[in-house]
């Protein structure tokens, strides 16, 4: 196991002294962050990212994320010229020494959220989902007040795409999906490189816009669309936790001990209603994930890829992107090492 920390760049408040502070902490997650998506990234951004985690001792394995252009996703035409483009990535990034590209298959918005600075009644903040809120604010009847998605699009821009998700319903995703993995998946072969999807956050539709990263029967479905072990999973327990109808650790014992689980986001989540969820401290004590478990799954299941501590609370009076602070990760990464540390530790008696 690899613990390693996201990295956003040179804009992030988080520098890599600190990041290369934290006990136990082996490399970064990061990406380059100025290039539009379905464009190639240069060399030179791709090396100075690495350049810069040496500096700190720290690797540069892990890229989170190289999204995937919408037309890809819409199965557009103009789509092969985004795969190609996404293949000069995986080329480029292989070259550079990463193992793992983090990506995900969401239409439009990648993770849903209705408040990014919920006040908890110990003065910390974190990220929340209500169902109900966030239903309210569909962005088709005009608004365009989702918490953090505000700037990515423009009102128009957003009608349209969605106009032309109107026709796509899971199974011409999953279609779609599996024409984009067998257009990459010999690329990765050849660079070393994994591929590993993020589940959606939360795993269920939204909007009227398919979600289909979702479960145990999507995800088996999902490794048959490609079944070269270079088409894997970032198993996110926050993400597919936030359905407590997800079994986290039976998720993560199957398809790590498949070989298809090449990277792990560790948090947890406490279910606060049916379709409800706050984000807590990583510790089992505070949420509805048993930690312990997560861990010992990996653990057991022989699993030597990367691990990372998800969303944290803003704590100690921190400000900062919401869910990517310094302090609430770093005690997440360290728990996290702890717990993976007594597991190996009693097993060698
Ligand atoms: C949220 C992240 C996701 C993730 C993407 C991967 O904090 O876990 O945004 O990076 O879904 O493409």
């Amino acid at each position: 196991m690899k613990m390693t920390f996201r990295w956003y760049g040179k804009s992030d408040p988080v520098p890599l002294e600190y990041i290369s502070q934290i006990p136990m902490m082996d490399g970064i997650v990061s990406a380059v962050y100025d290039v539009a998506p379905g464009k190639v990234w240069s060399v030179e951004s791709i090396t100075a990212i690495k350049k810069a985690a040496e500096r700190h001792s720290l690797s540069f394995e892990v890229v989170e994320s190289v999204p995937v252009h919408e037309d890809i996703k819409l199965g557009k035409p103009s789509r092969d010229g985004y795969i190609e483009a996404y293949r000069e990535n995986i080329r480029r990034l292989g070259k550079a020494g990463v193992k793992v590209i983090c990506y995900n298959f969401m239409p439009v918005f990648d993770w849903l959220r209705s408040e990014l600075e919920y006040k908890n009644p110990d003065g910390s903040s974190s990220l929340i989902y209500r169902q109900e809120q966030v239903l309210a604010m569909n962005p088709k009847s005009g608004s365009l007040s989702l918490p953090g998605w505000d700037a990515s699009y423009t009102k128009e821009g957003l009608s349209t795409l969605l106009d032309e998700y109107s026709d796509i319903d899971s199974e011409a995703l999953f279609s779609n999906l599996k024409y984009f993995l067998d257009a990459v998946i010999p690329i990765c072969i050849e660079y070393d490189v994994k591929m590993a999807i993020h589940p959606d956050d939360p795993p269920w539709d939204i909007f009227g816009l398919p979600r289909i990263i979702t479960d145990e029967k999507n995800l088996d479905r999902f490794l048959s669309l490609n079944n070269s072990p270079f088409n894997g999973l970032t198993l996110c327990t926050g993400s597919l936790g936030s359905s407590p109808h997800n079994d986290i650790p039976k998720l993560l014992r199957k398809y790590s001990s498949m070989g298809r689980v090449h990277f792990v986001h560790a948090r947890n989540i406490k279910h606060i209603g049916e379709n409800d969820f706050n984000e807590t401290a990583h510790p089992s004590g505070y949420g509805s994930l048993d930690m312990y478990e997560i861990m010992k799954a990996l653990y057991d299941t022989g699993f030597d890829g990367y691990v990372r501590p998800d969303h944290g609370r803003m704590i100690w009076g921190e400000h900062g992107k919401p869910g990517y602070g310094l302090y609430d990760r770093a005690l997440g990464a360290v728990y996290l090492s702890g717990l993976w540390e007594a597991i190996q530790k009693s097993h060698k008696k």
